[in-house]
């Protein structure tokens, strides 16, 4: 599933961009930690194993960012301020959770997919809670080949790696809870009303603020790892995105600081993922109907290749869908794409 159709000559450029965004994350790292005092070029150099030309470079670059980072002779550097950039330490600085993007970060500035990304770092063993961040994606994905378009520095793109001991079955729930996690965050940090539509999107006045991937590598009864991969517009223009999106930033009117919505989504999903673990989706299914868009609503499923039309019932255990059809039978939905065909 990597680098799909990406030529070798744009691999290679693409992971020379990724050490980039490593080296720039240190060196932010560094400087936010000792951001009382200077630190010399020699010392920063030294502790980070690059050269004093190498170094500057990359002030140079992390200026352009919009990171003010002082420069005195004889004394060195200090940052004096940073951007709304996702360097981990923007985003792991007063993060409230134990796991969930609290330990193994990797941001860059530009990736093919961090689903993708994330997928790989699993494979080799990343642990739970491992972060993939970027600040675009040149391949992003949806579901079914499609497209996820990632503006870059507008939106927030990310994927967590997941292990959780749970039964198989209830795995296609954690894209629920997510998007809980989701809808929670956007009312708390910008009082924006925000609704799941079954399985995986994340609308705001019926239009597509957020998509979901979830991706699984399991044996035949064991989960190995799940990537948890999500795409949010948060200062997007609307004009970067396909018919029927919206941003957080066309909904509010205003710039949203895409470091307080990363942060507040690990949040709440670190609450709700930690119910999961221990319960299951029982005690959170109310909560993920209370949200849905579609409960109540005549909808048309096109699952397979299939449509089929009629009035959602249920989520139920398992976090299928219960479509009551016209001929007033119940059907059990486990994936697809639903359309509302009247808005609540
Ligand atoms: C999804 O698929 O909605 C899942 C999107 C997941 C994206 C994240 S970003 C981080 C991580 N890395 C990845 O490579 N992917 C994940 P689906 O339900 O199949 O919807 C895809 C459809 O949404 C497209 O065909 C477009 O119609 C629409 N779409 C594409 N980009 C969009 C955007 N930025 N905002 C709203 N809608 C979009």
């Amino acid at each position: 599933m990597f680098g799909g159709d990406v030529s070798s000559r744009e691999h290679i450029g693409s992971i020379k961009k990724m050490r980039t965004s490593v080296t720039k994350n240190k060196i932010i790292h560094f400087l936010a930690e000792n951001k009382n005092e200077f630190t010399s070029g020699e010392d920063l150099s030294s502790a980070l194993g690059f050269s004093r030309a190498g170094l500057w470079k990359h002030i140079k670059q992390l200026r352009e960012e919009g990171y003010v980072i002082e420069a005195v002779p004889n004394k060195g550097y200090k940052l004096r301020s940073s951007p709304d950039a996702m360097y981990s330490h923007s985003v792991q600085d007063g993060l409230n959770t134990t796991v969930i993007g609290k330990g193994d970060f990797y941001y860059y500035d530009e990736v093919t997919s961090t689903n993708d990304e994330a997928y790989r770092l699993a494979e080799d063993g990343a642990p739970e809670g491992t972060l993939v961040v970027s600040d675009t994606q040149t391949a992003g994905k949806g579901r079914l080949g499609r497209k996820w378009s990632s503006p870059k520095g507008e939106g927030v793109y990310f994927s967590l790696v997941l292990r959780p001991d749970v039964n198989i079955s209830i795995i296609p729930t954690i894209t629920l809870i997510s998007a809980l996690a989701i809808v929670d965050t956007v009312e708390r940090v910008c009082g924006v009303k925000a609704e799941i539509k079954w399985p995986n999107d994340v609308l705001v006045s019926g239009r597509k603020l957020c998509g979901i991937l979830t991706e699984m590598k399991a044996q035949p009864d064991m989960v190995e790892f799940i990537v948890l991969g999500i795409g949010i517009n948060v200062n997007t223009s609307l004009s970067k995105l396909p018919e029927g999106s919206t941003s957080l930033k066309h909904e509010t009117g205003g710039v949203v600081l895409k470091k307080d919505i990363l942060k507040g989504i690990l949040e709440e999903f670190e609450t709700d993922y930690n119910i999961f673990k221990r319960e299951g989706f029982l005690s959170l299914r109310e909560e993920c109907k209370v949200h849905s868009a579609v409960i109540g609503e005549q909808v048309s499923v096109s699952e397979h290749g299939r449509i089929l039309e009629g009035t959602v019932l249920d989520i139920d255990e398992s976090g299928a869908l219960m479509v009551e059809d016209s001929r007033g039978e119940l059907r059990r939905i486990f994936s697809g794409d639903v359309t509302l065909c009247r808005t609540k």
